[in-house]
């Protein structure tokens, strides 16, 4: 019989990539989406699965609706990819944000206890958990935790939980404490998505500048499609365990800038670029940069796209983007 998956935050980024590699190989997907007036399936579209999910209703925030849900499904695997994801918004938005991203993932795991306690768990914990991090130059499983948003603390809420279930209860629940990655489906706000799309509307004359914040944070950039991959390895671990997953290698936002313009072969990036204090942050994450030796060693995983190719395969697809336009 074929495995089951029910992943949560299906219409973001890593959810159909994670969907389509599941599909690859043989699972049945379950794709949970929330009530919307008119949501949005391009991002499944683009990668050409929407019409093999099957769809089932919920919302993080309800309680009732995850234990209705994991009773009904019993899947073999979740994967808690749901989120309010943008850092930037968690400031104004932190009652919403830990809602969604802590609480909702107690209310996923005590379905899971209730109704299938078998279920193995992926929790999308993050490298923001680290925020301003007392390290050696890199994070890894043993670095300290100091978030620096309201996004960061529901994180480390849920990442403890997440330890805590499987410590409490013997579940099979692990954290995936994934560094930045990013692809051509990554969502608009993000600050690679902003300047790919960006540069495509400059060299298309739909703008002449881009209006960015702080040029000097360093972040560990990888690419969704590898990352998908490492999650679908931990739960395939014979024990649950938590994993740092990045490159190993980071560049600044400038670096990042300079990279995609010089892809969409535009010269004299500092003509079209306008720094704008309204995407300054109050507290800014200054350097990540992950040792995911863990995860090469016990896992199997590799990194394998490099920061330039990440880059040259967005700008390409917001080109192409405009061009059909
Ligand atoms: P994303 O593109 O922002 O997708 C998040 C998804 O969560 C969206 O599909 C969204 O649904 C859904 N969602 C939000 N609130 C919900 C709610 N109340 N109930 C049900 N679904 C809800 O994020 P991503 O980049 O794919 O990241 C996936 C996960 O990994 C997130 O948890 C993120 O925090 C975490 N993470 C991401 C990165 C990264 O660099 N991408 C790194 C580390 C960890 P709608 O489409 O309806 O808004
Ligand atoms: O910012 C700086 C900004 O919003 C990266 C999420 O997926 O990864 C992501 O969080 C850096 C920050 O991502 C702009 O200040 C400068 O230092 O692309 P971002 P993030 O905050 O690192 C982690 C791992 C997650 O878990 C999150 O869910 O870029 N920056 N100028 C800017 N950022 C944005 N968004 N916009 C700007 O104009």
């Amino acid at each position: 019989m074929a495995k089951t998956a029910l992943i949560t935050g299906i219409l973001g980024q890593d959810g159909p990539y994670l969907a389509k590699l599941l599909l690859e190989k043989g699972y049945k997907v379950y794709g949970l989406i929330r009530r919307y007036s008119n949501p949005t399936f391009d991002n499944l579209d683009f990668l050409g699965v929407t019409k093999k999910i099957e769809f089932v209703d919920g919302d993080m925030t309800d309680e009732s609706s995850l234990l209705h849900l994991i009773k009904r499904t019993m899947p073999d695997e979740v994967y808690n990819l749901a989120a309010q994801s943008f850092v930037g918004a968690s400031w104004q938005q932190a009652k919403l944000t830990t809602e969604i991203n802590a609480l909702g993932v107690l209310y996923l795991l005590n379905a899971i206890k209730f109704f299938s306690p078998t279920t193995k768990f992926y929790q999308a914990s993050t490298s923001e958990m680290f925020g301003i991090s007392h390290d050696k130059g890199f994070q890894d499983e043993n670095t300290i935790f100091h978030p620096r948003s309201p996004y960061g603390i529901s994180k480390v809420y849920a990442y403890w939980m997440t330890v805590n279930f499987r410590e409490s209860y013997d579940l099979f629940t692990c954290n995936g404490i994934l560094f930045n990655h990013e692809s051509p489906i990554r969502g608009i706000q993000f600050v690679t998505r902003k300047i790919t799309d960006g540069v495509a509307q400059i060299k298309n004359g739909l703008a002449d500048k881009l209006h960015l914040g702080n040029l000097d944070a360093r972040r560990d950039w990888g690419f969704a499609g590898d990352y998908v991959e490492a999650m679908y390895l931990m739960l395939q671990h014979k024990t649950p365990d938590d994993y740092v997953v990045g490159t190993g290698e980071n560049h600044s936002v400038k670096d990042f800038v300079v990279e995609a313009f010089s892809a969409a072969g535009i010269p004299d990036w500092e003509k079209y670029v306008v720094i704008d204090a309204r995407f300054k942050r109050p507290a800014e994450v200054p350097n990540l940069k992950a040792r995911a030796s863990k995860a090469e060693k016990q896992l199997g995983w590799k990194t394998k796209t490099s920061f330039k190719d990440l880059v040259k395969m967005m700008v390409e697809a917001d080109l192409k983007r405009y061009e059909a336009k």
